[in-house]
């Protein structure tokens, strides 16, 4: 193959790669490749990281690839060469700048994520208590029970117990009858996570966080304000078992009246209190908050 006959080969190979990379991409955004950004008051800041750290490191690529493609071809060996090309070491203002430009990156992207992280974590712990409604979402292998708190964190209401199934019977997964966590909207939010057995995740995707539920003493929080109505999967982010793929469930998005007419009826049908440790898998190993600080009272008592 003559040179001329390779560069074209070449050329059209990229042109090729960029063809497939811009029509994946146009596909993409046609589909919506990220959720909607309007979903939770803290879905906007997230989505905006993601997006412009993309955008940099895209600029990134592209130097580093044009780089990369222009010194294949501007030095390639012509014909006749012979033995090695010229040796080329320590340019100092090429070292200085690739080791200059990494590191204003990370900074950059540290100091946004912090500013990010903690807006979105100010309010997610136990102290605080300015949030609207208070709820208790209990993982546990593999399902979720989830328990509607009054203003003071104590037992309320609770949605039906999620179905503790180990689907090795031959047990049918009902999809359609999953756990539903009701919330209203434009309220704030505190949930408290928490797990009877071992450690699981709170994903919501389409609310860009997910947070650990981990059995023993220490609980996790989240506060938030659901911004839009409508319903959102969330799905166990850690693998926890056997079954862990059918640990779904559903946050139901609702106005206000909607919410309290929902807890009337939870009410009405004797869905009073808190699904509490009778529903752990194991009596002999209890894990969940509630217990631990009895054991604990229990052994100081001792
Ligand atoms: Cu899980």
């Amino acid at each position: 193959m003559g040179s001329t006959v390779k560069r074209v080969v070449a050329s059209t190979g990229l042109l090729g790669v960029a063809a497939l990379a811009l029509s994946g991409c146009s596909d993409l955004a046609k589909r919506g490749f990220l959720p909607a950004d309007d979903t939770t008051d803290h879905t906007q800041a997230i989505s905006s990281l993601w997006v412009h750290s993309w955008i940099v490191l895209l600029g990134v690529g592209v130097v580093v690839w044009g780089l990369v493609i222009w010194s294949a071809i501007v030095y390639r060996r012509r014909k006749g060469e012979t033995g090695l090309p010229a040796q080329t070491r320590y340019n100092l203002p090429i070292e200085v700048l690739y080791t200059a430009v990494p590191f204003v990156l990370i900074f950059a992207f540290f100091i946004a994520t912090v500013h990010v992280q903690s807006a979105t974590e100010a309010n997610a712990t136990e102290a605080y208590d300015g949030a609207d409604v208070q709820v208790q979402v209990v993982g546990k292998q593999w399902s979720w029970d989830i328990n509607y708190l009054t203003d003071e964190g104590e037992a309320n209401v609770h949605e039906d117990a999620g179905v503790q199934a180990d689907y090795s019977g031959g047990e049918t997964f009902d999809e359609s009858n999953l756990p539903t966590l009701y919330l209203p909207v434009n309220k704030e939010v505190k949930i408290k996570l928490d797990a009877r057995d071992v450690a699981h995740s709170f994903w919501v995707p389409y609310f860009l966080y997910k947070k650990d539920l981990l059995p023993g003493v220490h609980n996790n929080y989240w506060t938030f304000t659901p911004t839009k109505e409508g319903t959102f999967a969330v799905k166990c982010a850690e693998l926890c078992g056997e079954y862990h793929s059918m640990m779904l469930m559903n946050i139901e998005v609702v106005s206000e009246s909607e919410y309290e007419t929902h807890l009337t009826e939870l009410r009405d049908r004797g869905n009073t209190g808190a699904l509490g440790n009778e529903l752990n898998r194991r009596q002999d190993l209890i894990y969940t908050s509630e217990d631990s600080q009895q054991s604990d009272s229990a052994a100081s008592e001792n």
